[in-house]
C-alpha cells in the first residue's frame, strides 16, 4: 500500500500535477474535503438569524441559487443554515460545514457573510445536476490574515460617480475586501459637498486633470449620494475611510476660497499645471474651515472611525510658508524653526483635533516623522523607495497600513507591453500583487502592528470606466487573496487556476478585467 501510494506520489509530481484547490477566491484559511456529496436543491431552505447579517447571508446564497426560486422554510430535505458565533475573537471569522445533510455556516456578524460569499462562490461553480447543485461535502475554516483590505480610489483627477463606486463595492465584497478609501479632494477637484462651504462643490468641484482651470460642470457627490454609498458598503461589511488631504494637493479649495490658500506656488514666471497651492497654516479662516469640514464629514461616515487627512507632498514653494504673515505670527508664537518646522505643527494640530472628535487620525506615511501620539494615529506606508520610513513607523509603534507604490500603485502598468500608465524601475504585474508582503520581509513582531494592506488608483492617467477597470481587475482580486489567505496557503499557480475561471464571472458583472492569460489589449484613455 505504502509503495503504491509513493510511486502515485511520484507519478503525480513528474506529470506535474497538483491537487485542485477548492474554487474560492480569496483562498480559505482551512479546508478539509470529507467523504460525499451534498445535493442541494434549488428551491432548498435557507435559515438565519433576523439579524442585518443573517437577512444579507440569505440574500447572497439565495442569488446563488438562483433567486427567483420560491423557498419554503419547514421543507424536509437538505438546506442552509446561519448560525451566529457569540464566542468568536475574530468577528470576521467563519465555518463552512458541507455533509450530505446540508450546509451549515457558524461565524460572527461579518463571518456570516464571508461564509455566505464562500458558499455562494462554490455554487456558482459546482455542476448542475436537474434541481441540484452537486457539492462536494467539506470543512471550511476561515479568518483573514489581515483586518485592513482595502481599496482607494481617486475621484479627484477624474470623478467616478455613484454608478461606477457601487459597481466597485459589489466586486469588492465578492472578494472579502473591506475597506473603501476615498480620495476625495485633491488639487484638480473637490467631490463632497460641505453645507458650510457650498463653493467647494460649486467651483471646487469643476476641473479635473484634463481640466485644470475648471471650465467644465462641477462633478462632486451629494450628501445624500454620499449616505447611499456608505450605506451600500456597509451592507457589503465595508467600511468608508473618507480622505480630505491637506496642508497640501489644495488647488480645488483654494480656487473656491482664495483666502485659505497660501505658499506651495511656484513663481509666477514658472508656470505649473497645477500651482501646488497649500492651505495657508497659519491663518485662523483655515483652522476654522478644518474644523467645519472635519465635522460634517464626521457625521456623513459615522462608522469610518477614522479621518484620513492627508498630510503628503507638502511644497513650501517660492518664498516658502515663512514669508507668508500669518505663518511669520505662528513661529514666533510657537516657536518653529522654519518651514518643515511649520509642517509639522500643522500635521500635529491637525490629528490633534481629529482625535478630539473620538477619531483616529490616519495620513500618508509623512506624518510618522512628525511626532504623533501612537495611539489615534494611522499611517499609510507609499514611498516603496524608502523601506526605512516603513522600517521607523513600525519600530515606534505606530498601527501602519501597506500600500506602497510598488507594488500596489495601480496606476503602474501590469504589463511590459502597456504603454500608458507609470513604471518606476519596474511596473505592477499581477505576481508581484499576489507575493505581497512576503517579499518585505517583515518580522513576525513587526507584522503584528500592521493593520493591513490595499492598492491605490490614483486616476491622473485614467478617465474613464473602461480604463479605471482595466487597470484594477485581476489586480485587486490578487490583492484581496494576500490579504485574508494565510502566507503558508498562498500559492500563485493555484491562484492563477482560480482566477482563470473567475474572470468570466468579474465580465458577467460588467467589469471587463485585463486578461492576464491572453494578455488581452491595452485600454487606455485615447
Ligand atoms: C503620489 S500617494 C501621490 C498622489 C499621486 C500618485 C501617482 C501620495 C500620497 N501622493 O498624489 O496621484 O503618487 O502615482
Amino acid at each position: 500500500m505504502l509503495r503504491f501510494l509513493l510511486s502515485f506520489l511520484f507519478l503525480a509530481a513528474v506529470a506535474g500535477t497538483r491537487a485542485a484547490e477548492v474554487s474560492v477566491i480569496p483562498l480559505p484559511a482551512g479546508n478539509l474535503e470529507t467523504q460525499g456529496e451534498l445535493l442541494l436543491p434549488l428551491d432548498a431552505p435557507v435559515k438565519a438569524p433576523a439579524t442585518p447579517a443573517g437577512e444579507r447571508a440569505v440574500r447572497l446564497v439565495v442569488e446563488a441559487l438562483g433567486g427567483n426560486v420560491r423557498r419554503t422554510e419547514n421543507k424536509g430535505g437538505p438546506g442552509v443554515v446561519f448560525e451566529p458565533a457569540a464566542d468568536t475573537k475574530d468577528e470576521e471569522a467563519y465555518t463552512l460545514e458541507i455533509t450530505p445533510n446540508g450546509a451549515r455556516i457558524r461565524g460572527g456578524e461579518a463571518g456570516l457573510c464571508y461564509g455566505a460569499t464562500t458558499l455562494a462562490q462554490l455554487i456558482a461553480k459546482a455542476p448542475r445536476d436537474g434541481g441540484h447543485f452537486r457539492l462536494q461535502c467539506r470543512t471550511i475554516t476561515d479568518a483573514p490574515r489581515f483586518g485592513w483590505r482595502g481599496f482607494m480610489l481617486d475621484e479627484s483627477r477624474y470623478f467616478a460617480g455613484e454608478q461606477e463606486v457601487k459597481r466597485l463595492l459589489d466586486a469588492m465584497a465578492r472578494y472579502k475586501l473591506n475597506r473603501f478609501h476615498w480620495h476625495l479632494t485633491d488639487s484638480p477637484g473637490w467631490r463632497i459637498e460641505i453645507e458650510g462651504y457650498p463653493a467647494l462643490t460649486t467651483i471646487g468641484g469643476r476641473g479635473n486633470e484634463a481640466d485644470p482651470e475648471g471650465k467644465g460642470e462641477a462633478e462632486f457627490y451629494t450628501k445624500d449620494q454620499i449616505r447611499s454609498i456608505v450605506r451600500y458598503a456597509r451592507e457589503r461589511n465595508i467600511v468608508v475611510i473618507p480622505e480630505i488631504d491637506m496642508p497640501g494637493h489644495a488647488d480645488a479649495a483654494v480656487r473656491a476660497y482664495p483666502e485659505l490658500g497660501g505658499g506651495g506656488y511656484k513663481k509666477p514666471a514658472e508656470p505649473l499645471k497645477w500651482p501646488r497651492f497649500t492651505y495657508n497654516p497659519g491663518s485662523p479662516a483655515v483652522w476654522e474651515f478644518r474644523a467645519k469640514v472635519f465635522q460634517e464629514v464626521a457625521e456623513l461616515f459615522p462608522e469610518a472611525g477614522m479621518i484620513h487627512f492627508g498630510g503628503d507632498e507638502v511644497h513650501f514653494g517660492w518664498g516658502g510658508w515663512s514669508s507668508l504673515p500669518e505663518v511669520r505670527g505662528l513661529m514666533q508664537r510657537e516657536n518653529l524653526p522654519d518651514n518643515a518646522g511649520v509642517e509639522g505643527w500643522f500635521v500635529r494640530d491637525t490629528a490633534s483635533l481629529i482625535r478630539r472628535m473620538g477619531l483616529k487620525a490616519g495620513g500618508w506615511d509623512e506624518i510618522a516623522a512628525q511626532g504623533l501620539p501612537v495611539d489615534g494615529t494611522v499611517v499609510f506606508w507609499w514611498r516603496h523607495d524608502q523601506p526605512q520610513v516603513l522600517q521607523n513607523a513600525l519600530q515606534r509603534g505606530y498601527p501602519v497600513v501597506l500600500c506602497p507604490r510598488r507594488p500596489l500603485y495601480f496606476d503602474f502598468i501590469q504589463h511590459e507591453s502597456h504603454k500608458s500608465g507609470r513604471t518606476w524601475k519596474g511596473f505592477n504585474p499581477l505576481a508581484d500583487v499576489y507575493g505581497f508582503p512576503d517579499a518585505l520581509g517583515l518580522t513576525a513582531e513587526q507584522e503584528s502592528k500592521v493593520l493591513g494592506m490595499q492598492a491605490c488608483l490614483w486616476t491622473e492617467n485614467a478617465a474613464t470606466t473602461r480604463r479605471r477597470e482595466f487597470l484594477t481587475w485581476p489586480r485587486l482580486i490578487a490583492m484581496a487573496e494576500a490579504a485574508w489567505t494565510p502566507r503558508e496557503r498562498k500559492d500563485l499557480a493555484s491562484f492563477e487556476d482560480r482566477l482563470r475561471a473567475e474572470l468570466p464571472v468579474l465580465r458577467t458583472g460588467g467589469v471587463v478585467p485585463y486578461d492576464p492569460f491572453a494578455n488581452s489589449p491595452e485600454v487606455t484613455d485615447e
